[in-house]
């Protein structure tokens, strides 16, 4: 059967009434030929060895014309995926830049030579530095179309700031904008695909969902991902979504859908799904032949039709333009297509030593004096306060200070029903942490969110890109998987990635850790060395409420995303209640504390552990004359390194404790960096203490004798101090 042919009668099919002049159509002719010229540019490139990757759009070319001239580049904003070459060129992306990026050159304005081709990124055109991975840009469309209702509602948070993140996020917003993301049919299996179609329906937001149905993913049909094979059957129950299904190769029916889309979105109805039929005309990517797994009919089929051949024969056929004025338009665009590709061939490589900017940002140095504020302010407060206290009056505060912190997680608000509010205590957050906020703030700065952690996070990568500053929480450590794809391949790598366009210095609060007596599998876990493993990502983790106080402030006002780890066991402890320190209070990051001075000895440790350590060198002092030094690092990433140094070269021996198991833990990184570094400094091998390499157990005699005890820490001081 000759697809051509049967995608006339198919449902989508584009009628008479579709057409748009002859003038604008040469446009989009011109627009899909020179995607395709620049496409065939690279392949031949790639052939030559000059580039060092290539994937296609071609095929796709007519749905995405229709899509970017529908919008407004600079005003609207656009989430894309790796085939989106002729959306981008038609937003505004100059071929220049594309084979700028596709020779990996320094002047590479997306990426500065990090990113493969066709993973574009412009500040200036709204076009968000995207990764490979397949559809977390979605959840980023999300957040950001409900940054744009969140600024049209709260202009103030526009304003500018000195002295934190917010001098280095400028705010636009317009009220009517739209975030268009698009996605290739394979991908709507992802669970983000469902997060984003499932916000953006419930609250009504201004996202275009563009399908880009070619038939396959990589190798695999479209039967196989799509129950039915048709995901705007799957969608069609979504509320207030505008929906449609077109011949993706009919950039006529492209522009009249995405237009429909947009008014749609505009109006405030709601988001829109654009589902286009388009053919993949090469492989998948360079590294992947079709032939192997595709039946030669059914490519035949496809390359009739190739939009550029549909294109040009109407043209022709309907007398907008002669065979001798097509060819020269496509003699100039395969000529600006290779001249692109020869400016940019020659243009220089990225030096070497540009390799670590912008891992973290060099705008705001988050270790700098400047965090370090005054002493604690005497306001008066008789009360010590615990650190679930200290760090709901640091969000309270940090609220009123700065309308662009948004707070919301699983069961953070008070009440979700407005209504209700005023008869209730309120919930605020599992622990607590965030009680009262969303009656002082209001439900659109404080509110619950679908229990979906990639959603979350996804969503918080969206607000930042606006210069919002989401501060999320992720209800149990133990549940943070769902969100790891987000935070390791999205948040931690936007700024390195996009070479310092775009940054999202998002916080995630998330409670952690056991001593819980029947916490268990799934509520006492750590697991920070995971974290702190990826670049990018502040890690920080305290031990007190008044550094919980103060390096939440620092995570809130700095440029980086941070991981803010709260052990649940410490929320309420007596020991490590303080008073109120006041609004300005801030601890810098990579700053330990020395909170035992000692001369025998160093232990280095964070979290739950300086408590069970403190017990533990008493004890050691009063049975053993040992005389214990005591480190918390308070940050993970950076830590301090010279506090370290410093202390062991005063005690020669170092204990490394943590609660976290010991194998590949965090300890196993420092003991390296001790042993390589300070060798001649040691009297005895560094050791490490760690909870048993196994889960955390139910029953409070396994749990006991799985994580670290004083005990533990105390024979593992005698036993050091005699080594
Ligand atoms: C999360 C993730 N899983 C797997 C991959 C590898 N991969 C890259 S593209 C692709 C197929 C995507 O197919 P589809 O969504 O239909 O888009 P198309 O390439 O056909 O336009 C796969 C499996 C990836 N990039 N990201
Ligand atoms: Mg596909």
């Amino acid at each position: 059967m000759n697809l051509a042919a049967s995608s006339a009668s198919a449902p989508w099919a584009s009628s008479s009434s579709d057409r748009v002049s002859g003038q604008r159509l040469i446009e989009i002719y011109r627009l899909i030929f020179l995607s395709r010229a620049l496409d065939d540019r690279e392949v031949l490139l790639k052939r030559q060895q000059k580039v060092f990757f290539q994937i296609s759009g071609a095929g796709h070319e007519a749905l995405q014309v229709g899509a970017a001239l529908a919008l407004r580049p600079g005003y609207d904003w656009f989430f894309p995926y790796y085939r989106d070459r002729a959306l981008c060129l038609a937003l505004g992306v100059t071929p220049y830049e594309m084979m700028l990026q596709s020779v990996g050159a320094a002047a590479d304005p997306a990426s500065g030579g990090r990113q493969m081709p066709t993973h574009w990124s412009s500040r200036a055109l709204h076009i968000v530095s995207t990764s490979s991975s397949t559809a977390t840009q979605l959840l980023h469309a999300v957040g950001c179309a409900a940054a744009g209702r969140y600024l049209s509602h709260h202009p103030e948070a526009a304003v500018k700031a000195e002295g934190d993140y917010r001098a280095f996020h400028d705010v636009e917003f317009h009220g009517d904008e739209v975030a268009l993301t698009c996605v290739g049919e394979g991908s709507t299996s992802q669970g983000e695909f469902w997060e984003a179609v499932s916000s953006a329906s419930n609250q009504k937001l201004p996202v275009i969902f563009c399908v880009e149905d070619n038939g396959y993913a990589i190798s695999v049909p479209v039967e196989v991902n799509t129950p039915g094979g048709s995901i705007s059957k799957l969608v069609a129950n979504f509320p207030n979504f505008y929906f449609a299904e077109i011949d993706g190769n009919d950039p006529e029916a492209s522009l009249r859908a995405f237009e429909a889309a947009a008014a749609h979105c505009r109006a405030g109805l709601g988001p829109a799904l654009v589902h286009g039929h388009c053919v993949r005309l090469y492989s998948h990517s360079f590294s992947d032949d079709d032939k192997n797994y595709r039946a030669a009919a059914e490519r035949e089929a496809d390359a009739l039709r190739d939009p550029v051949l549909l294109l040009r024969a109407r043209l022709i056929g309907d007398g907008l333009a002669t065979d001798a004025e097509l060819d020269e338009l496509e003699r100039a665009a395969g000529h600006e297509a290779a001249e692109a590709a020869e400016r940019a061939v020659a243009a220089p490589t990225p030096t070497v030593e540009s390799i670590m900017t912008h891992v973290c940002s060099e705008d705001i140095d988050a270790t700098r004096a400047a965090f370090a504020t005054e002493q604690p302010v005497d306001s008066g407060d008789e009360k010590p306060h615990t650190m679930a206290d200290l760090i709901n009056s640091c969000l309270r505060d940090e609220m009123r200070r700065d309308p662009r912190i948004v707070i919301y997680g699983e069961d953070v608000a008070d009440a979700s029903r407005v209504k209700t509010l005023n008869e209730v205590k309120g919930k605020g957050g599992v622990f607590k942490i965030t009680a009262g906020l969303q009656k002082e703030f209001g439900s659109d700065r404080v509110f619950n969110s679908p229990l979906a952690e990639a959603s979350i996070v996804g969503r918080a990568v969206g607000y930042a890109v606006r210069g919002l500053k989401p501060v999320v929480e992720i209800q149990f450590f133990d549940y943070i998987w769902p969100a790891m794809h987000q935070i390791r391949n999205e948040l931690a790598l936007m700024r390195w990635r996009s070479n310092g366009s775009w940054a999202v210095p998002v916080v995630i609060r998330v409670p952690i850790g056991g001593y819980l007596a029947g916490g268990a599998v799934y509520h006492s876990q750590s697991g920070e060395s995971l974290f702190t493993h990826i670049p990018g990502l502040r890690v920080v983790f305290p031990s007190n409420a008044l550094d919980a106080n103060g390096l939440l402030r620092t995570a809130i006002r700095c440029d980086d995303p941070v991981l803010f780890l709260e052990h649940k066991r410490l929320y309420r402890e007596p020991a490590g209640r303080a008073l109120y320190p006041g609004p300005e209070f801030a601890i810098p990051f990579g700053k330990a504390k020395v909170v035992r001075p000692g001369k025998d000895l160093t232990i280095v440790t964070y979290g739950a552990l300086v408590s069970r350590a403190l017990q533990a060198a008493q004890r050691a002092e009063r049975e053993q004359g040992i005389d214990v030094e005591i480190l918390d690092l308070r940050t993970l990433n950076p830590y301090d390194w010279e506090a370290i140094a410093a202390s062991v070269r005063k005690t020669n021996r170092v204990l490394i404790a943590h609660e976290d198991m010991l194998s590949w833990g965090y300890g196993a990184e420092l003991a390296a960096r001790i042993a390589d570094e300070l060798f001649d400094e040691l009297d005895a091998p560094v050791r490490r203490i760690g909870a048993l390499d196994t889960f955390v157990a139910y029953h409070p005699k396994l749990e006991e004798a799985i994580l670290p005890q004083p005990e533990t820490i105390l024979k593992a001081i005698v036993d050091l101090k005699r080594a």
